[in-house]
């Protein structure tokens, strides 16, 4: 695999592979460790600011915050990362026409801060588990991870055991991460935060793409709204959702609602279809046997 990095593109198919295979993969210096140290910088007032998180899930002596390609200009590097994005397409695009991006979550977790609760990212979705892979997680590390100071703990090939609530009878991981590296699971992988038994803070990005016809953990058209997406390269605003998912979903005003970044909309659009080749040639093959067929008497 590491021979692989040199040729990144090349490489989605392999690491998805493994994916499949185990549920989860490293992928070592992904990023230059002084590009992911600027962006540590760059949140670091952020962090020092956020309260800590309420509830069992989100964890006490854990801060979270999220929006991150508004907070951060590096944040970019990461979520539109063109082997995680190839990687990403591998595993979701067999269930979908175009992915999204389902968060970005700034972690820390602080010293005393207790392990997390074993689960699956997919149970936030209600759909039918086993056949569909709805999501896959990129955690950033910021700071080294290790067992000790609460690395994220992975149960391998849980992907294809039992569902919701039921712990797998292998062992657990927890790989140590350095900045620079990105651990990939999917979101039928079985995982938590570790407990941080040290006595520093344990920092990280997790950011996590969805199938594209998912409601994402992040509200994205609220997070990024129209005069902060404008910003953004094209890839982000597809990535946000400024892009129809075919047949027919995330319209504005029954158009891409990508015309929201140009300089005017006119008021009176028609309503267009956003479909599928095969979908559009079916559909036109229909019409027009109805329009060659002459009208009935009587109607
Ligand atoms: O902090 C970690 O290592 C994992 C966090 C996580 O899995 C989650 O919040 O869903
Ligand atoms: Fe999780």
């Amino acid at each position: 695999m590491q021979a692989c990095l040199a040729r990144s593109e090349t490489c989605a198919p392999e690491w998805a592979a493994t994916l499949r295979r185990d549920g989860y993969c490293v992928v070592r210096d992904l990023l230059p460790e002084p590009q992911i140290e600027d962006l540590d910088c760059e949140l670091s007032p952020r962090f020092i600011r956020t309260s800590f998180a309420e509830g069992p899930f989100s964890g006490a002596r854990t801060k979270r915050f999220h929006g991150l390609l508004k907070r951060s200009r590096g944040a970019e590097a990461l979520v539109a990362h063109p082997l995680v994005v190839g990687i990403a397409e591998q595993i979701l695009l067999p269930y979908c026409d175009t992915l999204q991006l389902n968060l970005t979550q700034a972690i820390e977790l602080h010293p005393g801060a207790a392990a997390q609760v074993p689960h699956r990212d997919q149970d936030m979705w209600a759909g039918e588990k086993g056949r569909t892979e709805y999501l896959l997680n990129v955690m950033w590390p910021l700071t080294p991870f290790t067992p000790e100071n609460g690395g994220t703990v992975l149960w391998p090939e849980s992907h294809r055991g039992p569902g919701e609530g039921i712990m797998p009878v292998a062992d657990p991981v927890s790989p140590e991460l350095g900045p620079g590296d990105a651990l990939m699971f999917l979101g039928s992988t079985l995982h938590a935060g570790g407990a941080n038994r040290t006595l520093v803070p344990r920092r990280g990005i997790i950011v996590s793409y969805c199938l594209g016809w998912l409601k994402p953990y992040e509200n994205m058209w609220l997070t990024y709204p129209p005069e902060i997406a404008r910003d953004f390269s094209q890839e982000l605003r597809d990535l946000v959702g400024y892009r129809r998912h075919r047949p027919n979903l995330g319209n504005y005003d029954g158009q891409c609602p990508s015309i929201l970044f140009e300089d005017e909309i006119p008021d009176f659009l028609p309503v267009t279809d956003a479909l599928v080749p095969e979908q559009q040639q079916r559909l036109e093959e229909f019409v027009s046997r109805q329009a060659a067929a002459p009208p009935r008497r009587g109607v």
